[in-house]
């Protein structure tokens, strides 16, 4: 039987971050979570770039030209949309979940989920540090598990 699990590591791996200021209370917390996560796995800092935009409606737009720009090995998506009281949430929730799940399958590169869909801060703010874990941790680790997965399928 031939399993494959990829390993849980960062070295010597390039990681882009494309982080939506919007609701920055939060994104800044899933930032810092997924910096951790890539620190504590062998990450460096010098491998990693940082984009900022100015919401999750950008984020696909900044992230579709990393992943055809063939610098990174994964992609690292952050952001928090938070319910208010128009459909507008529906929009900008759908359209950057399409847009990075369409990113990941048409080029091939891994794309580490770290978007909040929310009722409320309350519930953003629990997933991005208190009670609920991180999300951008949580993000993190599965844009290298992916990375070491295509890496093991590729030597099969
Ligand atoms: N962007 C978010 O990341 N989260 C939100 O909750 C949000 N709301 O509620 O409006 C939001 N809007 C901005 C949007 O992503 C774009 O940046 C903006 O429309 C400009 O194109």
């Amino acid at each position: 039987m031939h399993v494959v699990q990829g390993q849980l590591s960062a070295e010597g791996r390039t990681f882009g971050i494309v982080v939506g200021r919007f609701n920055s209370i939060v994104t800044s917390q899933l930032f810092n979570g997924a910096i951790d996560c890539l620190m504590r796995h062998g990450g460096t800092d010098a491998a990693i770039t940082a984009v900022y935009v100015p919401g999750s409606f950008e984020i696909p737009q900044a992230a579709l030209q990393m992943a055809t720009s063939g610098r990174f090995d994964a992609l690292i998506c952050l952001g928090c949309v938070i319910r208010g009281d128009t459909p507008h949430f529906d929009y900008i929730a759908a359209e950057v979940t399409r847009g990075l799940g369409h990113i990941a399958l048409q080029t091939g590169v891994p794309v580490g989920f770290g978007i909040l869909t929310t009722d409320n801060l309350e519930q953003a703010l629990e997933r991005a540090g208190a009670k609920a874990g991180n999300k951008g941790w949580d993000a993190a680790l599965s844009a290298m598990e992916l990375l070491q997965v295509q890496s093991q399928l590729k030597k099969q």
